[in-house]
Formats: C-alpha cells, sequence, structure tokens
C-alpha cells in the first residue's frame, strides 16, 4: 500500500472536490457552488463523526470566498479554492488552526467527552442518594453512554 503524505492526500481531495463544486464545468467556483461544495464536505463528515458540525450559512460562505479569492474576480480558481481547503483542514501555515474542521471536531469530542461522563456521574449520584441502591453497580461508561443515547433521542425528536 502506497501511504499518502498528508499534503498530497488534501491536494487530491481539493482536487475532487473542486470538481464536484464546479457544477457548470468553468474552472473557477462562485459562491453558490462554494456552498454546495461545503454541504456535501459537511454531510460527509457528520455521517463519518460522532459529532454533529453545524455546516456553514451562505454568509459565512461568502466570507470565506471573499478571504480566499486572491485576484477579487469574485470567483475562486483550483489554487485559491485549494488554500481555502488547507485551512479547513488546519494545514495552512499562514492562517489561525482555529478556523479549521479538526479544531472544530476536536472541541466538540472534547466537549462531549468531558459533558456526558459528568452528567451520567451526576445522575448515579442523585440515584444513589434517593436510595437507589444497586446503581452503584453500573459502571460510569454504561451510564455515560445511556446518558449519550437519551441525548441522541432528545435530539432527534427536537429536529423533526
Ligand atoms: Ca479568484
Amino acid at each position: 500500500m502506497v501511504r499518502l503524505n498528508k499534503t498530497v492526500l488534501v491536494e487530491k481531495i481539493a482536487k475532487s472536490s473542486f470538481k464536484e463544486c464546479d457544477l457548470d464545468g468553468t474552472g473557477h467556483i462562485d459562491a453558490k457552488e462554494l456552498h454546495v461544495g461545503l454541504l456535501l464536505v459537511y454531510d460527509k463528515l457528520n455521517k463519518a463523526l460522532p459529532v454533529y458540525l453545524k455546516p456553514p450559512k451562505h454568509d459565512t460562505v461568502r466570507a470565506l470566498m471573499k478571504k480566499y479569492d486572491a485576484d477579487g474576480n469574485g470567483t475562486l480558481d483550483f489554487h485559491e479554492f485549494h488554500q481555502c481547503v488547507r485551512t479547513m483542514v488546519g494545514l495552512n501555515e499562514d492562517a489561525k488552526f482555529t478556523d479549521s474542521i479538526p479544531f472544530v471536531i476536536g472541541r466538540r469530542m472534547l466537549f462531549k467527552m468531558a459533558l456526558f461522563p459528568l452528567v451520567a456521574f451526576g445522575i448515579k449520584k442523585l440515584l444513589v442518594a434517593a436510595g437507589g441502591d444497586g446503581m452503584d453497580v453500573i459502571p460510569n461508561g454504561v451510564l455515560s453512554f445511556g446518558v449519550e443515547g437519551v441525548a441522541k433521542l432528545a435530539a432527534v425528536k427536537l429536529r423533526t
């Protein structure tokens, strides 16, 4: 198996995404095309990740567009798009890492890892305090898993 260098891999992804975004095949993508492309990326990420990433709104996309449109012609060519993707995956040395998707994912994961065990611990303490003996044989991990399941159900209900 050929081990791909991260930079090369990102360039490959950027190339295929650019083709996917460039709906009319002009070699340049406009704000609407960029938005569609980003929604596709977020959809893929949300299917693959245990956390939900909120897809960007059109205003955010327009701001991104403005930032990476180096020659100011209102569209992104491949080079400009590639810089944008490199920032989003945290590979652009000229950009802040806090702008990247891995940072957002990391933050969400940390939040989740910190929050659910805490909630589970709280529930367990409450149950034990309420005289629910036997509850303390349930490992915190199992309880945390349960709390997460309930939270997911609640999220589904809220969305429908
Ligand atoms: Ca441009």
